[in-house]
């Protein structure tokens, strides 16, 4: 590997972070402490409730303790990585505590990754152990982390959730057997780097975001107080838990660190979140807009009344058209939140005192003073005001480089250390950013971001595949679907040949293409590159899985 490729933190000018760290921004304070703090101001009140058990900020505390003893006593320390996937039960909210505690860096991937993603995941950061949630059968280990164990034999450990099957010795350890008495572990560096969040990508391999106790915890405060968590906040997680929305705007941390109530639901079903939001009495959840849909395609004429607790529906991770965003003020009685955010950094909010309109048309604004945000052309000069170009941003909690990526990063990034979103925005009078469209190689499939030469890239190793293309076309239901244009040397090929066959290589569900259409050659730009935006604009249906 390069040299330069293994730098796993680029650290903002030191100038900028002693501004930081005087204005009080960076607080010098470690994620767990932040959240533990609030178990010593309200040790008594519900902190995560899950069908139907709660723990209180105390026990919370005491089960997160008891876990990083656990951690310890396996060999883990300070500064190691550990691959996170568990669902949204019980035991992601105090595992992530226990880890963070001991200062284990955790890497957060989301339930639908498979070989393919978690196996890179563990070989990029060399991590130590996969925390791993069992597979629905029970009985067994599942596919996903057998094949990881034989793909990665520096991997010591792979803990399963809730319990490893009885027969699977090591490296298979049971999460819920990880016990051990409170223990006094060295004090977290809040500069250091807390966790590693997964970026939707737009390159062939994916990318880690590393984001540090003080830069995060900043971005957990400013939403708090934009989004006015209190003590009285009940949070209902529906989206996974690992995503940077449902964990930190504000979210599951947000609400902890606010001393209010985390509810976990299993499913984002109205059949299972909306009981969860009556009982409960939930005054807070967050939405993709494809799931807004659905919340509001199974609504009755009681939903209103069932969900009178719902102060807030916060919508966010992929394009809200305002015409749906209309209707959750009628048909679902709260207000809506628009959040347009990212695992790098930048959040932007709309805020209650909004005009309905501004709440409905555009994607919030900055969450901090600190934001800094431009509007750049091709060329990357600033646009007039009012203008369309790409958004580029720096600040107090937006990373100034993916981890062990420099190559990567000298693009992502430009010489004075603004992130290149990728966004075509357009930002109106009021400081409101409004999201038009994308220049990076991405597909936003209902908020789960697919990278194109990513799965091109597994494409093109199908023995009859000779060029490969995956563009975004639009869908009713998730705003955009994944079509997969290939030059084959087999008329014959079919679209559930090519799913059958990335589903093989170890890939999540959402990333395998929707459509497929067969040409002859993919049309080419002036300068050789594929012409994707001729291939949108190709009139076809393609085929359906
Ligand atoms: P990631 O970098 O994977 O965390 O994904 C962040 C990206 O999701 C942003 O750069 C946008 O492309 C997209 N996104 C997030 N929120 C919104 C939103 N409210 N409207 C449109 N796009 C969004
Ligand atoms: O899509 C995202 O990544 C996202 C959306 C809303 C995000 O990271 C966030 C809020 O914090």
């Amino acid at each position: 590997m390069n040299q330069r490729d293994d730098a796993e933190f680029t650290p903002w000018p030191e100038s900028e972070a002693a501004r930081y760290r005087r204005a009080g921004i960076w607080r010098g304070i470690a994620l767990a402490e932040a959240v533990h703090a609030t178990a010593v101001r309200t040790p008594y009140a519900p902190a995560v409730s899950y069908r139907g058990r709660t723990l209180t900020h105390i026990e919370l505390y005491r089960r997160a303790a008891e876990l990083a003893t656990g951690f310890s006593n396996l060999g883990l320390a300070s500064g190691d990585r550990v691959v996170l996937q568990l669902a949204n039960d019980d035991l992601f909210v105090p595992a992530l505590l226990g880890l963070l505690r001991l200062g284990v860096v955790p890497v957060l991937a989301l339930p639908s990754h498979r070989h393919a993603e978690i196996t890179a995941y563990c070989r990029m950061t060399s991590a130590r152990a996969y925390i791993a949630q069992l597979g629905e059968s029970r009985a067994h280990v599942g596919e996903t982390a057998q094949r990881v164990v034989d793909a990665c034999p520096e991997l010591q450990h792979i803990v399963m959730c809730p319990a490893a099957p009885d027969d699977a010795g090591p490296p298979y350890v049971s999460l819920s057997s990880l016990v051990g008495g409170p223990v006094d572990f060295p004090a977290v560096e809040s500069g250091a780097t807390g966790l590693l969040l997964l970026s939707g990508g737009s390159t062939g391999t994916p990318k880690l975001i590393p984001r540090t106790h003080d830069d995060y915890l900043y971005s957990i405060h400013a939403s708090i107080e934009v989004c006015d968590f209190t003590h009285e906040t009940v949070y209902l997680a529906v989206l996974p838990m690992g995503h940077n929305f449902t964990l930190s705007s504000p979210g599951i941390l947000g609400t902890l660190v606010a001393g209010g109530h985390v509810v976990v639901s299993p499913s984002p079903a109205p059949s299972v979140a909306w009981p969860l939001i009556e009982e409960h009495e939930v005054t807070v959840t967050a939405l993709v807009p494809s799931l807004l849909a659905m919340w509001l395609r199974t609504s009755e004429a009681d939903t209103r009344e069932r969900l009178r607790s719902l102060r807030t529906l916060q919508v966010g991770g992929a394009r809200l058209d305002p015409d749906t965003a209309r209707q959750v003020f009628d048909t679902l009685g709260c207000q809506l939140q628009q959040v347009y955010g990212m695992a790098e950094g930048l959040v932007c909010y709309t805020r209650t005192d909004d005009s309905i309109e501004t709440i409905c048309q555009t994607q919030g604004r900055p969450m901090s003073p600190h934001d800094e945000l431009l509007v750049v052309d091709d060329l990357g000069s600033p646009v007039p005001p009012g203008h369309v170009g790409e958004l580029l941003t720096r600040g107090p909690y937006t990373i100034r480089g993916y981890y062990r990526a420099a190559a990567h990063n000298a693009e992502a990034f430009s010489d004075q250390g603004y992130y290149r979103t990728g966004d075509l925005v357009r930002l109106t009078d009021s400081g409101h950013v409004v999201v038009v469209g994308r220049s990076k190689d991405q597909i936003n499939r209902g908020g789960e971001k697919i990278a194109a030469p990513e799965i091109e890239r597994h494409l093109c190793e199908h023995t009859s595949v000779e060029a490969a293309a995956l563009v975004a076309m639009p869908d009713d239901v998730l705003g955009e679907r994944a079509c997969a244009y290939v030059v084959s040397t087999d008329p014959r090929l079919s679209l559930p040949a090519l799913r059958g066959f990335l589903r093989e290589r170890g890939l999540a569900d959402h990333k395998l293409p929707d459509d497929l259409r067969l040409l002859k050659a993919l049309p080419l730009t002036g300068v050789g590159k594929v012409d994707k935006r001729a291939l949108q604009q190709l009139n076809v249906t393609g085929e359906r899985p």
